[in-house]
């Protein structure tokens, strides 16, 4: 076994940390023979909630967890830390205009970027999940100077798993059975996942779908509308599948994906495939050795390219808007 690994998690004590905490301390984001201390960030008013759940942590009697402390001040919540989970964000409340949504999460982003900077341990891992996540991961990202700035990623892995569910069922197959599906741009309404480069069952999962029509007007809407779908049916928003998303994309960042295969992270982009670099963008990446690499030489028909575009378009409006307010 090693050393324990400190884990932070912001917005520990809402809904989607009260599915990770449980994942995270039986083994599932970094292996079953790595010891955690997970470190808990809250807002003051949602410290003694966050107990509360350190209380059950501590009931389900993981073995390998190695303690849990809990923090409102993110300098210490980050001090040391390994890999952080970035959860907790400002929500959009009706009214809002995106400018506000945009100043409230830098107002979380950059101090916490700040924390990161300051303590975090050198093989600092970040996984942005509060929305808007891939700018909020921008604006951490930009008050981090001293940290390698492909640390930094934001999380379209529950758009990813959303659509092999989806393109699985479509086809009558496992999940299991489909490789290389792609989502590419913002974790928006905008994002494209791509089906053009997947396999199903070594076949190409456009091929055998054969049908354009389900593609543009069932599939993509769908994959990238699933979370209002969630909320309609659950009267909340998605948790534990994002938690269970936040645990793959960890994962597989740390111990690598599997060979002929890759996955959806979005990372900073270092220009590939049109998109502007340093936008926080979502690509098909392969995983080896604790890092990442994006999937090159793919060809990009023209369908794919309008939608990556927009998308993409979309990241660079945000990042404009947050520039426009010093956030970056
Ligand atoms: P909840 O409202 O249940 O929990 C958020 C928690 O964050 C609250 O306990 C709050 O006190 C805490 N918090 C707020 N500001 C904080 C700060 N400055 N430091 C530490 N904690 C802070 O939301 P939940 O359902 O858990 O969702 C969390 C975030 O994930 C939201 O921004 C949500 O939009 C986002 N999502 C992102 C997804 C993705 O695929 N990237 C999918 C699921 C989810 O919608």
């Amino acid at each position: 076994t090693h050393a324990p690994v400190n884990v932070t998690v912001t917005g520990a004590a809402g809904q989607i940390g009260y599915a990770l905490l449980f994942r995270i301390a039986s083994g599932q984001l970094l292996g079953t023979d790595t010891p955690v201390k997970l470190r808990l960030l809250e807002i003051p008013q949602a410290v003694k909630a966050a107990e509360g759940t350190a209380l059950e942590l501590q009931d389900g009697a993981f073995p390998l967890l190695a303690g849990v402390d809990i923090f409102d001040d993110a300098k210490q919540a980050f001090e040391g830390t390994n890999v952080a989970l970035l959860v907790g964000a400002r929500p959009r409340t009706k009214g809002m205009e995106r400018g506000d949504l945009l100043e409230a999460n830098g107002g979380i982003f950059k101090p916490q970027g700040e924390a990161i900077n300051a303590g975090a341990a050198d093989d600092i891992k970040v996984l942005v999940v509060g929305n808007p996540a891939n700018t909020n991961a921008l604006i951490a990202q930009a008050h981090a100077p001293d940290v390698p700035a492909e640390r930094f990623t934001a999380m379209t892995r529950l758009d990813h798993n959303r659509a092999l569910a989806q393109l699985a069922g479509k086809l009558g197959v496992s999940v299991a059975d489909i490789k290389k599906l792609t989502i590419w741009g913002n974790h928006s309404a905008t994002q494209y996942p791509d089906i053009f480069h997947a396999e199903v069952n070594g076949k190409n999962a456009a091929e055998a779908v054969n049908d354009q029509n389900w593609l543009e007007n069932e599939f993509i809407p769908r994959v990238a509308k699933r979370g209002a779908e969630i909320i309609e049916a659950r009267g909340a928003s998605s948790a534990a599948s994002a938690a269970s998303a936040a645990i793959d994309h960890v994962h597989d960042w740390v111990n690598g994906t599997p060979a002929g295969d890759w996955t959806s992270m979005a990372i900073p982009s270092d220009g590939s495939y049109g998109v502007p670099e340093g936008l926080i963008a979502s690509f098909p990446v392969t995983c080896s050795g604790g890092s990442y690499e994006i999937v090159q030489g793919l060809e990009i028909n023209d369908f794919s390219r309008a939608k990556i575009d927009a998308s993409v378009q979309e990241l660079s409006d945000e990042r404009e808007a947050v520039r426009k307010l010093g956030l970056v």
